[in-house]
């Protein structure tokens, strides 16, 4: 399904203000996605060594931010192409990791509550429902292309 320019708009929009705090929001996705389903943590390997998540670990937050980024990304290519286009090599890529740590549906359901409830705790009073539904059919175009590079593969 397309997008519309409404839609894009209001992915830009709550991006632009995440990111005056890209270590805050994500340490926060990352502690919804905890606080959902604790059983996660292990599957993460720069959260192995430590029993707490660290407030500042540099490779959380990269990894975070391009989870942001691409559903952003996926948003906007959205109401350009009314498809997700991401580049052959990083979804291939995105799929055969995904594959490895053997994600599957719920837990891509886990990861997109967090990352709603992040959107929302990030624009504050701006949160509604339609911004609610881009952002989830951002992501959920997005999951799907992940999804089906891993079916290709298993
Ligand atoms: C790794 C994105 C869904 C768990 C990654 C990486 C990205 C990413 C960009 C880093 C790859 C790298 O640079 O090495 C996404 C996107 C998702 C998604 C865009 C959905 C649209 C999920 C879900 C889970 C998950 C549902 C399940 C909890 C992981 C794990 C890793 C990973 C365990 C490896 C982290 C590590 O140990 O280095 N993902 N992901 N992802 N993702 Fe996701
Ligand atoms: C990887 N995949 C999905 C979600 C994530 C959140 C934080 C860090 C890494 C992630």
């Amino acid at each position: 399904m397309g997008f519309n320019e409404k839609q894009e708009e209001l992915v830009k929009e709550s991006w632009e203000m995440m990111k005056e705090d890209v270590p805050g929001f994500s340490l926060y996705f990352f502690t919804q996605i905890l606080e959902i389903a604790p059983s996660a943590k292990g599957l993460f390997s720069f959260l192995k060594d430590t029993d707490e998540i660290p407030q500042n670990n540099p490779k959380l937050k990269a990894h975070a931010l391009k989870v942001f980024k691409m559903t952003c990304e996926s948003a906007i290519q959205l109401r350009e192409k009314g498809e997700v286009v991401v580049s052959g090599s990083t979804l291939k890529y995105l799929g055969s990791v995904h594959l490895q740590k053997g994600i599957s549906g719920p837990q891509f359901e886990v990861v997109k509550e967090a990352l709603l409830r992040t959107v929302e705790k990030g624009v504050g009073e701006k949160w509604c429902d339609e911004m609610k539904g881009a952002w989830s059919e951002a992501y959920d175009q997005l999951a799907a292309a992940i999804q089906a590079e891993m079916n290709k593969e298993a």
